[in-house]
């Protein structure tokens, strides 16, 4: 019984031995494994103006030395840390006063294909890249295990994540991630046509001391590209308010009248000192206060709204006045009652 015994827990010893001896090769040819490219999904559109905000996949798992290449679907950028910096700022450049898009945001900390650093910041494209090529930003993951966060300074709340695990630990496939993230994009696509449906069904309020206006439709990581309502109707003296929603959101800036062709919201230029910046057009500057009576000569620019934020228009003269969104793509009318129809 006793020898039994022995020679069962001599067997198990070198059973166990055994065991890890092929494991660990398993395993070290496993860390053996060359390094790999994962490509991350930043945005995307539909062509029916309903726009997802956010990385597919928003979690992605990779191992130390493994490359993340982000596609990028819009004016977006990736960058490490934790809160979105300011959008714009007044500045001077070569003696003139501009409101420019932050150059901390425009501006690149690192070079695509370069190694992730903390703060590493993509900036903003500015202009297509060379070829057919669609744009992109790479860095390779040369980190520690642990849990990495980055954000869009443009779009507050685009949030995403990259887990370096430990060698050993199985990650997915970079085929599986491109899946991955095509099923999350896909599905806050049809999570968003299923909500602006609902939408629908809701009967319009009539304005009793106002008019409420959202510029989007936010439904979860999308939002629907619309006024809500498209046209408002009010009795002469009452105020429209667009009112932003907080959350993951588009900068919005409401411009009365419609004036095309469209100027660019903001235009690229050099400085004298060869520094690149992205100077603000008169669509996005404001030229009244919120709360203001509309204008006599009809010439409104809110100034860029973004997430919380509100702005406010009294229309004491009955008539129909139609408005854009100055970033595109959108536009709403404000019809004011004839006096007599009260
Ligand atoms: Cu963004």
């Amino acid at each position: 019984m006793n020898s039994q015994f022995k020679m069962l827990f001599r067997f198990t010893i070198t059973f166990a031995v055994t065991l890890t001896v092929l494991l660990s090769g398993l395993l070290r040819q496993a860390n053996a494994a060359s390094p790999v490219t994962y490509t991350v999904a930043v945005g995307s559109f539909t062509p029916y103006g309903i726009e997802v905000l956010a990385f597919g996949p928003q979690t992605l798992k990779v191992h130390r030395g493994d490359t993340v290449k982000w596609l990028l679907g819009g004016p977006h950028n990736i960058h490490f840390h934790d809160a979105p910096l300011k959008l714009t700022i007044k500045s001077k450049i070569d003696g003139k006063d501009v409101v420019e898009l932050n150059p901390e945001i425009l501006m690149p900390t690192v070079k695509s294909g370069d190694k992730q650093q903390a703060g590493a910041n993509s900036g903003l494209p500015l202009g297509p890249p060379p070829g057919n090529e669609p744009p992109s930003f790479s860095l390779v993951m040369d980190l520690a295990p642990g849990s990495y966060t980055y954000i869009c300074d443009i779009h507050p709340g685009m949030i995403g994540f990259i887990q370096v695990e430990e060698d050993a630990t199985a990650v997915s496939s970079p085929d599986e991630v491109t899946v991955q993230g095509k099923k999350e994009f896909d599905s806050a696509i049809a999570n968003a046509e299923k909500g602006w449906m609902e939408l629908l069904k809701k009967p319009a309020m009539p304005a009793k001391d106002g008019a409420e206006v959202a510029p989007y439709a936010e439904f979860g990581i999308a939002i629907v590209s619309q006024f809500f309502p498209q046209v408002t109707t009010i009795q002469p003296g009452l105020t429209v308010t667009w009112k932003m929603p907080a959350g993951i959101i588009s900068p919005v800036a409401i411009n009365f009248p419609l004036s095309g062709p469209m100027m660019p919201p903001a235009m690229p230029m050099m400085d004298s000192n060869k520094m690149p910046h992205f100077v603000l057009g008169p669509d996005l500057i404001a030229n009244i206060q919120s709360g203001a009576d509309f204008p006599k000569d009809g010439v409104v620019h809110s100034g860029i709204l973004e997430g919380g934020q509100s702005f406010t228009l009294k229309f004491n003269e009955p008539g129909r006045y139609a408005y854009y969104n100055g970033f595109g793509n959108q536009i709403g009318a404000v019809i004011v009652m004839p006096a007599q129809s009260r």
